[in-house]
């Protein structure tokens, strides 16, 4: 996260070349030590317009990274420009910009818990983020002065998770929020799991960053730089503790401790304790982030459900984790999006918080921004996901083609052998450090799939060229007819969008396999994510994978793929196909007996929704 910082901040330097006046054109720093209801204080950096005279809102963000404005002394002047392009609109029309470091975080007293759950709910004495940001919203309004009685809060990752959570019972004067990229559920989507299968590189090197020492976000000492190798030597995950962490971090042990969805993961997944949104509530995701891609998408579904005063909104753009407010968000990786959708996602937020906080504008907002890849247009909608689409269903074959026609019979499958002691890396390598340097983290969802296109362990159908434009809005839903040799086993599905073979407008594109969608799911959990069973070997069954929403055009010429895999290492832990009761937990001697090849049997059928 410190890393995203540092590069906002060159990209700043390039943006404000020529930029001519501004309402205010300098803010002064000062911090605070804010009191919360049990008396634990919060580092909190207050940037105000210098020399304001004017009553303004508040624009709060808090944060496990490390508040913006720490390292500098109070009162302190800087220029807007240095707070970063994407704060800096807010900055010139006048905000009092807040940064909070969360408890147990840096500058900030008390114990850090990773995505505490909202504890209040179920004892009123209780603290936690939501009535940590409560109380720092009272204060403010209370002792800053110049302040027009309203403050909005934003955040990505886990700022969004904290912007999601002040939104619950949420302080008077809190006038909307925008959560973005705010994980929902850890175990079924998002940072830790997906569908139960734990992300191992993610999961590894998250908590370390986070848990490693209460002041600094820090990096893994890893000895080399591609960490397929590490993460295959590491053997057993019982080596973690025993070599590395010393069971000193609480959210690694977490992990251990609960291989299944449990009271400790529902307890935090906010589908249990967020269900209405009590205050205009946009969320933002990205149909490519790599970490919380899922949470936004859920989080406005629920919410939706209930949403009699019109207040939850929703925007996706084709970015990865946070890219909104990064980068000109014109292209990602090689894909190509004609237009800078960051920016005219930061113009839509900005509209956002000037008309609840300001009363700026007429403050109609579409319900649903979409932008639609593909065709890579904006698209407002009235219902997220539209009401008045077709549902498609799409078939794989023997002969690995995909059909839109139903096969005339339910028998024909196709087999592959998946040998975790080869698993299929889930970008090309090297695989460096998550947010090392050089990382390519950041675009991998969206990588020609080529390079494992041709390995025995994958398997790909694929449909004949498209005559016309085929364009796919909404939820995308994989239901596999499965049987392996074992009796555990990970699917990973893909749709994939092939590009013309050669194609002359656009050369360096040709034959492309651009992955429109992904998910993994770990089969155990295909009755139940409560109780795992183990398959019997040899016996088909079906399995249920939500690939998520997607928007996405797949123009004449194209051709669409699905792939299938059982192994996507090291973001997913190697499954040992065999069924024992927590893969964490296994012993280097016996993993070495269990971790053996199987065979998979698979037949596909895609629900898709056709426009
Ligand atoms: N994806 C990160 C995260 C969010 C919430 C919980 C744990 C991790 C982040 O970027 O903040």
């Amino acid at each position: 996260m410190r890393k995203i910082v540092a590069i906002t901040l060159v990209v700043l330097c390039v943006c404000i070349v020529g930029y001519t006046q501004s309402p205010s054109t300098s803010y002064t720093k000062t911090s605070y030590m804010i009191p919360m209801r049990d008396g634990v204080k919060l580092y909190t950096v207050v940037f105000s317009p210098t020399g304001n005279t004017k009553d303004l809102p508040f624009l709060i963000q808090r944060t496990p990274y490390g508040a913006s404005g720490s390292g500098l002394v109070d009162g302190a002047e800087i220029s807007v420009d240095k707070l970063g392009p994407y704060i800096m609109q807010y900055a010139q029309e006048g905000y009092h910009l807040i940064f909070q470091d969360i408890r147990g975080k840096f500058a900030s007293e008390g114990t850090f818990e990773m995505n505490r759950p909202i504890y209040h709910l179920e004892d009123k004495t209780k603290t936690d983020e939501s009535t940590d940001a409560w109380d720092t919203i009272d204060w403010l309004i209370k002792n800053i002065k110049h302040n027009n009685g309203s403050a909005g809060i934003h955040g990505i990752s886990y700022a969004g998770y904290l912007a999601l959570d002040a939104s619950v019972d949420p302080h008077p004067a809190l006038k909307a929020s925008s959560p973005q990229a705010s994980p929902t559920d850890m175990f079924l989507g998002d940072d830790f799991h997906h569908n139960g299968a734990f992300r191992l590189s993610y999961g590894f090197e998250y908590s370390y960053m986070v848990e490693n020492a209460k002041e600094a976000n820090s990096s893994f000492p890893f000895p080399q730089y591609d960490l397929y190798e590490w993460y295959m030597k590491l053997g057993s995950l019982k080596n973690v503790n025993a070599l590395f962490f010393n069971n000193r971090l609480p959210a690694w042990n977490d992990f251990v401790a609960h291989p299944n969805y449990d009271s400790f993961w529902k307890r935090q997944s906010r589908l249990n304790s967020v269900h209405e949104a009590q205050i205009p509530t946009l969320h933002v995701g990205g149909y490519y982030d790599q970490e919380d891609l899922n949470g936004p998408q859920i989080m406005y579904n629920q919410l939706e459900a209930s949403d009699n005063h019109n207040k939850n909104f929703l925007i996706l753009g084709p970015w990865n984790h946070g890219q909104w407010a990064r980068s000109k968000g014109d292209s990602l990786g090689k894909i190509s999006f004609d237009s800078k959708t960051s920016l005219r996602f930061q113009s839509l937020e900005k509209q956002w918080f000037d008309y609840w906080l300001k009363g700026i504008g007429d403050g109609q907002f579409n319900e649903a921004n979409c932008f639609q890849t593909g065709s890579n247009e904006w698209k407002a909608y009235k219902a997220w996901p539209p009401k008045n689409m077709e549902v498609k269903k799409m078939y794989t074959t023997p002969k690995h083609t995909l059909s839109t026609v139903k096969p005339a019979s339910d028998k024909g499958e196709v087999s592959y052998i998946s040998d975790p002691n080869k698993p299929v890396p889930y970008r090309t390598r090297p695989i460096e450090a998550t947010y090392g340097e050089g990382s390519r983290w950041r675009q991998w969802q969206v990588e020609d799939q080529r390079f494992v296109s041709t390995r025995p362990d994958v398997i790909s159908f694929i449909l004949d060229s498209l005559t016309s434009d085929l364009t796919i809005t909404g939820a995308v839903k994989a239901h596999l007819f499965v049987s392996t040799t074992a009796t555990d086993a990970d699917f990973v599905v893909k749709l994939i969008d092939v590009y013309p073979n050669f194609d002359k407008k656009s050369l360096t594109m040709s034959g492309y396999e651009f992955p429109v969608t992904m998910e993994v799911f770990r089969g155990r959990f295909r009755k139940s994510f409560e109780k795992p069973e183990p398959f019997t070997p040899n016996k088909p069954e079906e399995i249920i994978i939500d690939l998520h929403q997607v928007n996405h055009v797949f123009l004449k010429g194209h051709r669409i793929m699905v792939q299938i895999q059982s192994t996507w290492f090291p973001v997913i832990d190697r499954n040992p196909q065999k069924y024992v009761p927590n893969i964490l937990k296994l012993m280097k001697a016996t993993l070495r007996k269990l971790r053996i090849p199987c065979t998979a049997i698979v037949s596909t059928l895609l629900i898709l929704s056709y426009r």
